[in-house]
């Protein structure tokens, strides 16, 4: 399906956004300003922009311990996402949750998670909950190589199949677990394999190229929305930093592959497209770019100026 100039501008900016918010959060690291450590999704922005890009603000999505990306394209506030990062009050979660546990229910992002392939039972639930309910709200549930060897990936996916949910499960195949490549993880070397195990379609997509996840995931979720059921969408990527901030990610990697695969940086590769197709000039990427660059600062500005939460308020909100 042909995409419109605005959606594909839309795609562009959203990938970018993600690369210069995690280049904020990267730097903020290495100067200390951020608690904890965080696992950065640059390289695979072209997964979230690509299957989000199909959802609308009542759909919902379950993220992972990398979710950063996944909340900017499902719409979510940088400002309140970077404050969120830096413990503020401002944040998501009034800061309490920090990288791997931000969420925000008005937008359908049901939260990052620290539990690898803690995100895939939520995302059947959400979709036995819209079938319930009578909706055709769909639930996009993001996972890696690594989570498709959890149990509950193994669970879930068996009952969203014999429930006939719509969910899509979007495994984000970046080829590590941490340190461990997928061959020494599991010996298929397709997750999407495993769709044929509860009868449903399984389908294996570019990872790096926006373009052929939207397609793969719009299939996905129009079928969903009609009732038709789950669908497997693997997405073949790569990150390209370490598996977080502190790791970098050069032990177990040769600099050659990693090399390889940022010459098919997602949004690079997309801009010269879309460029070559005279949808926009070199001058107006550039532009682009500055305009989304400082805005990240700004993020950076606001979190940085926002209020610590107050000790008073450490037993609100809690299930006690
Ligand atoms: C249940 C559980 N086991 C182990 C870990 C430690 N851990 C954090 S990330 C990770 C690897 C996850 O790999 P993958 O699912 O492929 O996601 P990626 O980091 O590549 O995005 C592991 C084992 C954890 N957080 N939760």
């Amino acid at each position: 399906m042909e995409l419109s100039k605005e959606k594909k501008l839309w795609m562009l900016e959203r990938m970018l956004q993600i690369r210069r918010f995690e280049e904020q959060v990267y730097d903020c690291f290495l100067k200390n300003k951020i608690p904890g450590f965080a696992h950065l999704y640059i390289g695979e922005e072209a997964v979230a922009v690509g299957a989000c890009a199909n959802l609308r603000e009542d759909d919902f999505i379950t993220s992972t311990h990398r979710g950063h990306g996944h909340l900017l394209a499902k719409g979510a506030d940088p400002d309140r996402a970077m404050a969120e990062i830096f413990g503020r009050r401002t944040g998501y979660c009034l800061g309490r949750g920090g990288t791997m546990h931000i969420a925000d229910f008005s937008l359908g992002i049901l939260g990052a998670n620290g539990i690898v392939g803690g995100g895939l039972p939520i995302s059947v639930g959400a979709g036995w909950s819209a079938k319930y309910r009578g909706t055709d709200q769909v639930t996009v549930c993001f996972f890696g190589d690594g989570a498709s060897n959890q149990g509950a990936f193994h669970e879930s996916v068996n009952l969203a199949s014999v429930w006939n949910l719509p969910v899509i499960f979007v495994c984000e195949n970046n080829q590590f677990g941490i340190s461990v490549h997928q061959s020494r993880h599991q010996k298929i070397k397709d997750v999407a394999v495993r769709a044929k195990a509860y009868d449903i379609p399984g389908v294996i997509v570019d990872g790096m190229d926006v373009l052929a996840v939207y397609e793969a995931c719009r299939e996905a979720v129009e079928r969903a929305r009609q009732g038709g059921g789950p669908t497997i969408v693997e997405c073949k990527t790569y990150r390209f930093m370490g598996h977080h901030v502190g790791d970098p990610g050069t032990v177990y990697r040769d600099k050659e592959e990693v090399e390889a695969w940022k010459e098919k940086c997602p949004i690079k590769c997309f801009a010269d497209k879309l460029i070559a197709e005279g949808v926009m000039t070199a001058a107006e990427f550039e532009a682009l770019d500055k305009r989304v660059t400082e805005q990240m600062l700004a993020a950076v500005k606001f979190a940085e100026e926002s209020p610590w939460p107050e000790p008073e308020e450490a037993m609100e909100g809690l299930y006690v």
